[in-house]
């Protein structure tokens, strides 16, 4: 049987910096980012990092792209550099910056977005990057909720409805806290405010491990449960104030609490799963339902940088 422990989050305060916690780094002589084709010899990471204040993460990399747009929004002059992909040779990861903002894809799932985090949390550090916000913007399955809707997580929840994380380290099961920055949260929803074409609100988000079964879906290639489990489950998941389900935020809301980044999670939601399981939203309404999150996140921004 596994052991259990729970770890302490970071109480950071003073501390501006994005930190890392793990002392065997100090020893290495250089550090590899594989997966972002980075590294401390070959790169010089300050020069090339140290203004970053917001990291924009979403899960694919065709949409990165999209958020060249908030270049435009917030009339920064960008060159034709900014729209080359940092991470060009790997297929892995895109990333793209211009002036503060970095844009990364995080892929599908929690072992996807942990991988780039750890590696973009070590790239912020070894930027010497402080004041950093980190925001995942995605989708997301509601609730209770109309379809096309926003939530801000305030904290993420496992499928038990716990706000923890729990992930297995060498044969321990250690037990991360997953809730997020209760002040951004609000910062988001007040700018929520100026956009008035979607119905913005705050809750808590499910985490899970897999989009068909672990999210209650009946229309997976397997399914061991009937439609009222699965009613009776995503209903009790609304009474304990959880309004939409993804599958990134637990270890994203863990990893970026412990390592000094203020973190927040936005996701559309497309489609209420009281009512249906399949996303059958026309391609022009699907797009249009994605854009929601990038448009809240570019007026924070300008608001952060006083340009609205
Ligand atoms: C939301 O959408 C993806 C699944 O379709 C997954 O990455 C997530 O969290
Ligand atoms: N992403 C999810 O993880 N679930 C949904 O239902 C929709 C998008």
């Amino acid at each position: 049987s596994s052991k259990s422990m729970k770890t302490d989050r970071n109480t950071y305060v003073g501390n501006r910096f994005v930190c890392v916690k793990n002392p065997h780094l100090n020893s290495m002589d250089e550090d590899i980012l594989y997966h972002l084709d980075l590294g401390t010899k070959t790169h010089n990471l300050p020069a090339m990092f140290g203004d970053v204040k917001f990291v924009c993460v979403r899960g694919s990399s065709n949409r990165m792209k999209a958020f060249a747009f908030i270049r435009k929004e917030l009339g920064l002059e960008g060159s034709e550099e900014d729209m080359q992909d940092i991470c060009t040779g790997t297929d892995r990861y895109c990333m793209y910056k211009t002036g503060p903002v970095l844009s990364i894809n995080h892929g599908m799932g929690i072992p996807s977005i942990s991988i780039m985090l750890h590696e973009l949390i070590k790239l912020l550090y070894y930027a010497k990057c402080y004041d950093v916000t980190i925001i995942r913007i995605g989708t997301s399955g509601g609730i209770g909720i109309e379809p096309g809707s926003i939530v801000i997580t305030d904290t993420a929840v496992d499928s038990f409805f716990k706000p923890q994380f729990e992930q297995i380290i060498l044969d321990t099961v250690v037990t991360q806290n997953t809730e997020l920055d209760k002040e951004l949260a609000e910062e988001l929803l007040k700018c929520s405010k100026e956009v008035p074409d979607f119905p913005t609100l705050i809750g808590h988000t499910m985490c899970t491990y897999d989009f068909y079964e672990g999210q209650g879906r009946l229309d997976g290639a397997l399914c061991s449960f009937s439609n009222e489990k699965k009613l009776d489950y995503l209903q009790r998941a609304y009474k304990t104030g959880i309004r939409n389900i993804e599958m990134e935020s637990s270890v994203f809301a863990a990893m970026c609490g412990l390592c000094g980044l203020k973190a927040a999670v936005v996701c559309v939601t497309l489609l209420n799963r009281l009512e249906c399981d399949q996303i059958n939203l026309p391609r022009e309404v699907l797009l249009e339902y994605q854009q929601h999150p990038q448009k809240l996140i570019s007026i924070f921004i300008k608001k952060r940088l006083g340009r609205y």
